[in-house]
């Protein structure tokens, strides 16, 4: 099913005819001062867009299903392996790497070890994505050709249109990116998505963040026209997905708050926390609803045990132990665990570690060990009722959402098909202010403003806590709720031009990850 990252031989394999104009321009300028910066021609460029969720917020790293789709904005990185006048180091290699934004993000000159790249996950450098792409791309490549790989120096210009801290994924377009242009100078002819998307997954985690691994995955695996369906367990797969024609045209739209959530900044109170948060809800759940002593598999979550291996655990004990048959469906499952939950976890005020510790029949400093040490988090209380609860019920969402899109709709008017996907959307958005605590009062405004003026389901996309919003609008509504967002939102706001032209943009699914030769 995955296959081989595409090389691309042209614009037009990449974007969409709409967009080809001014991406063209926006290469030109890339290779041209590639040349004008090291004095040489590029020899490829790499790309990885950015990503808008449709639907399955905050469930990746429980492991759930969810509905991404890649947008135009992409990173790019032009890439020679030229080698220097000055060579590098004995033992070393040298990368050189430069943005076309160079006062925002200034160029760097880095002598690596062949086997230690230094990452420091405690200062917030631009530099530190490549870097850990690079890091995981050596790893594979080590694991494939053995160790005595000697990496090749690299200069690379980087140029990213995806805005970071907006919710659109920067940091998994240019994670991505720059582990395939690692793969490729050093002389991987294919490169492999499967492989390409679980390496950037765990070498995001080395820039400090918890996360999971819905991002890279549309990132690499999108293919223009429609949004793909990511699964993560039992492993990592993902299939196209296309929206049926509708009447009203289905359109989505993307709205920025223009409030930045860096999580890097913020993680320990808002993103690693819920990742923490989600863990010790599925510790919780094994060790109040399962058999005394049973242990949870072991698996790819950011903590090693998730949200979805107790779902798992649970109905499979169930049926050994009981000889009862556990609900057939998926859907089916997610309801008894929503019903379940509330009576086993009843404390809306949350959890203290002391609670939690003794449930779990472990000492507090065991407890912290094993899921806040990695990545700090700062909480007095964990809430465990409504994290699980809502991913439970987002996990539904998902597959209802899934279910509906997959069943053509009935009649010529499908307004009431649309307004069924919309709800949808509005149901994730209330508990992702509500269950989850994800939303911020901006994002809450620009989705009630889209609602009144036509919209049929409106929520933030992405982390939260800021960045942007998605709206499912008919195309005759789209206008209108544009103007409406101008008028009562980002009127009020003091924004440049810039800002003004990128504040709400249609969303075309587009292409993932591609490789494209210059020379
Ligand atoms: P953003 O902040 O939009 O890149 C993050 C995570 C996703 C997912 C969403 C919430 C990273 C790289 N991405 O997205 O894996 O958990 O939040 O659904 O951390
Ligand atoms: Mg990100």
């Amino acid at each position: 099913m995955a296959g081989a990252v595409p090389v691309a031989h042209s614009l037009s394999d990449i974007y969409t005819p709409d967009a080809l104009p001014s991406q063209t321009k926006r290469w030109n300028d890339l290779l041209a001062q590639f040349e004008s910066t090291y004095g040489h021609a590029a020899e490829f460029v790499s790309r990885s867009p950015g990503r808008v969720n449709v639907i399955g917020e905050h469930i990746d790293y429980s492991l759930y299903s969810v509905l991404p789709m890649a947008i135009t904005a992409d990173a790019l990185l032009a890439v020679s392996t030229t080698a220097d006048s000055a060579p590098a180091k004995a033992g070393t290699f040298k990368v050189q790497i430069a943005n076309v934004q160079g006062a925002r993000f200034p160029a760097h000159e880095f002598d690596i070890p062949y086997d230690a790249v230094e990452i420091d996950a405690t200062i917030h450098e631009w530099t530190n994505y490549f870097k850990s792409g690079l890091r995981g791309a050596l790893e594979l490549l080590r694991k494939k050709h053995g160790n005595d790989l000697k990496p090749k120096s690299m200069k690379i210009l980087m140029d990213g249109t995806v805005p970071a801290g907006g919710g659109l994924s920067s940091s998994a377009a240019f994670v991505s990116a720059s582990a395939l242009a690692v793969m490729v100078a050093n002389g991987e002819q294919t490169v492999d998505k499967t492989e390409l998307t679980e390496l950037a997954i765990v070498s995001e985690r080395a820039v400090g963040v918890n996360s999971g691994g819905m991002d890279q995955s549309a990132s690499v695996f999108s293919e223009r026209g429609s949004a793909l369906f990511v699964s993560f367990s039992p492993k990592l797969t993902a299939r196209p997905v296309h929206f049926p024609k509708t009447n009203p045209e289905l359109t989505f739209l993307i709205a920025q708050s223009f409030v930045t959530s860096d999580k890097f900044v913020t993680g320990p109170i808002h993103y690693n926390l819920r990742v923490v948060e989600c863990s010790l809800a599925a510790a919780y759940l094994n060790a109040v609803l399962n058999p005394p002593g049973t242990l949870l598999p072991g698996d790819a979550a950011p903590l090693g045990i998730s949200l979805h291996g107790f779902h798992e655990t649970y109905f499979a004990l169930q049926e050994q132990s009981t000889g009862k048959a556990a609900p057939k469906s998926v859907p089916d499952q997610l309801t008894e665990l929503l019903k379940l939950t509330s009576s086993a976890l009843p404390k809306e005020e949350g959890y203290t570690r002391e609670e939690i510790a003794a449930v779990l029949n472990v000492t507090v400093d065991e407890l912290n060990e094993r899921f806040t040490s990695r990545f700090p988090v700062r909480a007095e209380r964990f809430k465990l009722r409504q994290r699980a609860l809502h991913v439970f019920s987002e996990a539904l969402r998902v597959l209802q959402f899934m279910a509906t899109l997959e069943t053509d709709p009935a009649s010529d008017d499908t307004s009431a098909y649309n307004a069924k996907l919309g709800a949808l959307l509005n149901e994730t958005q209330d508990s992702c202010r509500e269950a989850y605590e994800c939303s911020c009062p901006e994002i809450d405004a620009i989705c009630s403003i889209a609602r009144k003026a036509g919209s049929y389901g409106s929520r933030l996309t992405g982390a939260g806590w800021g960045g942007c919003s998605v709206h499912l609008v008919p195309a005759d509504k789209v206008a209108a709720v544009t103007e409406a967002w101008q008028k009562e939102y980002y009127s009020t706001l003091q924004l440049t031009e810039e800002q003004k032209e990128g504040a709400v943009v249609v969303s075309r699914p587009g292409s993932g990850s591609a490789v494209f030769r210059v020379t």
